[in-house]
């Protein structure tokens, strides 16, 4: 038995869910197909799904087709809920992308398909609702070959488009205008197929080519469409096929073994976390992909940065939910509990790690913050627990105590997440709140090099060590990266083991140090290096360095100086073309910077670039603008500098800057 984790990835309303109920129907798991409007779906489990019929969190739910386990990961397609797609990519086998026949090919399409390229994810493309009326088959595929690939092949037509008794009806192998069009798509990733095709058409057997389309579509070199309608049933069949025959499961026959999915993996364990959650009882549950070796209950595992933890249970996704196992094994997904400090991005294993948030970031991050406050003052500190713990969940809300406010802020991609998180907040810990001005989130890159040092047993230093530091700017993109350059006698040794775990400690405290620079925001794309070290022996602790860091690295950023970068989007609108006169200005006055317009006709397409602050009210505006034809679409693409005064955010009271003036302040007074 093999295995593959499959997810299903789509604009909101696609019908993602509706088709996951299909798919467990059509497999046996359930007898009756539950309804997305009723709340009755297998996967949108939460009390907040159901009841506005959303999906907000991923959920995996497992079945079996001919002798394949498949791990389905039902996500969210709102764009405010990407961090949960984000999340699954690096667990996915395969994928199917689904789109609506009549909505089509939406923006947030665009941004999943081009990640699932990127990351070179074997992906099936489900044109859904074909019973809906304004359904379309010709237009459909059209808009899929210009916006997302022309990398696909139609795998059957469809007949009563638009009523109850639309179906889909796959191409028969015989079917002459198929295969050659197949043979011509598949060309283009294979000579030998070329040659063999060119040479004599009939030579070349359906299977064969059914076998490389198997191929291509296992290196994502091309996409395999269907159409159906999740709601009566139609297509599912084919698209089942399709899952097994094109997309590549992992383990069992494939590598030449027949032995059953639980059979155990011996080589090194390594797996990632992709999901986190609470059980009823309060305690984490973590949900990991493995991708080699076997955990066992009471196995003591690493995880993370420099984590440890023992597993007390296991659950393994198998034939609709997950069961309780003695082990979970290379390929599958596990639900473990007993890791209290888990955390969704830890890699588990004897190496640990973690993916880092924003290091490795497939989408855009959260451009939005604000400021939750609970109404009533008694709840501050219950608010605060419960904030920490929806962010072990979703690690990008990123939450900040600015202990001298004592306000709390978190990271946002929009107003729905807001409002979840409210909602979450009232129904899950009882806590009403409310949320102070929402506004953008900027960053900072240091324009220069800073150099700083502080001697241990020098006058303004209380600390029994010495650091020295430097940061220069790294090219745009590049993150935060630390180094060391001194003597191997001036690392304390007798604290850390190794050089190595020396620093690690360290660069820990530059990440912390650098979530807020001069200005209050987070400071990348730098390189820092220590210059001098210096310890008391055995006096010194590993604290005298934690804390002397931090002065001495923001002592070198303001000596380097930072400037801060707004978030940009790059936007694409059709339009009238003679309303392009009316436009330019209006973006101008937005502080957009468009590119030279393309007109075709009458109608024209303007491309550009446009800060992320002001792509609300220019979406606002394009109606009027454009008498309601015009189509904008946006999307994070980076960060430029700000023009004029640089926005300012409250520094928390962990910020150096705040602890050194109350140091000095302290050593002088003393
Ligand atoms: N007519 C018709 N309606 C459908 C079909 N599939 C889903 N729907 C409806 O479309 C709406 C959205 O379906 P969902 O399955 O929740 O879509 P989703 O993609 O999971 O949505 P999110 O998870 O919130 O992004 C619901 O009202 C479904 O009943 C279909 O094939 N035909
Ligand atoms: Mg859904």
């Amino acid at each position: 038995m093999s295995t593959l984790n499959l997810g299903i990835l789509a604009h909101v309303d696609a019908g993602k869910t509706t088709l996951t109920e299909r798919l467990l129907f059509a497999a046996g798991v359930i007898d009756k197909i539950g309804s997305v409007d009723d709340g009755s779906t297998q996967t949108d489990t939460l009390a907040l799904e159901r009841q506005r019929g959303i999906t907000i969190k991923s959920a995996v739910v497992s079945f079996v087709l001919d002798d394949v386990t498949v791990n389905l990961i039902d996500t969210p397609g709102h764009p405010d809920f990407i961090a949960e797609v984000e999340r699954v990519l690096s667990v996915l086998d395969g994928a199917v992308l689904v789109i609506s026949a009549v909505e089509g090919v939406q923006a947030q399409t665009r941004v999943l398909m081009r990640t699932l390229q990127r990351l070179r994810i074997p992906t099936l493309i489900f044109v859904n609702k074909i019973d809906r009326g304004g359904a379309g088959y010709d237009r459909i595929l059209k808009s899929i070959a210009e916006k997302l690939t022309p990398a696909i092949i139609p795998m059957g037509t469809v007949n009563d488009l638009g009523t109850r008794r639309a179906g889909f009806l796959p191409f028969a192998p015989s079917d002459a205008e198929f295969t050659g069009r197949l043979a011509e798509l598949l060309a283009e990733h294979d000579e030998a197929l070329l040659a063999a095709y060119v040479d004599d058409e009939d030579a070349v057997s359906y299977d064969q080519l059914s076998a490389t389309l198997a191929t291509q579509t296992g290196r994502a070199q091309v996409h395999p469409v269907y159409f159906g309608s999740a709601i009566i049933g139609a297509g599912t069949e084919a698209l089942i096929a399709g899952i097994t025959e094109f997309l590549p499961s992992v383990g069992g026959d494939s590598d030449g073994r027949t032995d059953d999915a639980d059979a155990e993996d011996d080589g090194p364990v390594s797996g990632t976390v992709f999901k986190v959650e609470r059980g009823t009882a309060g305690e984490k549950i973590a949900f990991v992909r493995m991708s080699s070796g076997t955990v066992r209950t009471r196995d003591r595992l690493r995880f993370g940065r420099d984590k440890e933890g023992k597993v007390t249970a296991i659950r393994v996704f198998d034939r609709g939910s997950a069961v309780q196992r003695a082990s979970v094994t290379a390929g599958r997904i596990g639900k473990l509990w007993g890791l209290a400090d888990v955390e969704v991005g830890d890699q588990i294993g004897e190496f640990g790690g973690v993916s880092e948030p924003g290091g490795r970031a497939y989408f855009a991050p959260p451009t939005l913050e604000t400021v939750v406050v609970s109404r009533s003052p008694g709840d501050k500190g219950a608010l605060h627990v419960a904030l920490a713990q929806l962010a072990e969940q979703d690690p990008l809300i990123n939450l900040r105590q600015d202990d001298v406010r004592q306000e709390m802020y978190v990271s946002l991609y929009g107003e729905v997440q807001k409002e979840v998180i409210q909602a979450t907040l009232e129904r899950d810990y009882g806590i009403d709140v409310t949320f102070r001005q929402t506004t953008m989130i900027y960053i900072e890159r240091p324009v220069g090099t800073g150099t700083a040092v502080e001697l241990l047993g020098k006058e303004g230093n209380p600390f029994l060590a010495t650091v020295g530091l430097r940061i220069e700017p790294a090219p745009i993109g590049a993150g935060v990266d630390f180094g060391l350059d001194v003597k191997l006698e001036s690392t304390p040794l007798y604290v850390y083991k190794t050089v190595e775990e020396f620093r690690k400690a360290l660069d820990k405290t530059v990440r912390e140090t650098l979530r807020e620079g001069i200005y209050g925001w987070e400071v990348r794309d730098c390189t820092i290096t220590l210059t001098s070290s210096g310890y008391n022996s055995p006096g010194t602790t590993s604290g005298d360095f934690r804390k002397l860091m931090p002065l001495v690295l923001m002592s070198a950023l303001q000596q380097a100086g930072t400037v801060v970068c707004e978030p940009v989007h790059r936007f694409h609108l059709d339009m009238p073309a003679d309303t392009l006169g009316a436009i330019l200005p209006v973006l101008a006055r937005l502080r957009a910077v468009p590119d030279t317009p393309t007109i075709h006709g009458v109608s024209g397409t303007l491309e550009g670039e446009i800060p992320a602050a002001q792509v609300h009210e220019f979406q606002q505006q394009v109606p009027g603008l454009t008498r309601g034809e015009g189509v904008l679409e946006s999307f994070f693409d980076h960060h430029r500098p700000v023009s004029g005064a640089p926005p300012t955010r409250p520094r928390t009271d962990n910020n150096p800057l705040n602890r050194k003036e109350y140091l000095l302040h302290v050593l002088r007074g003393v």
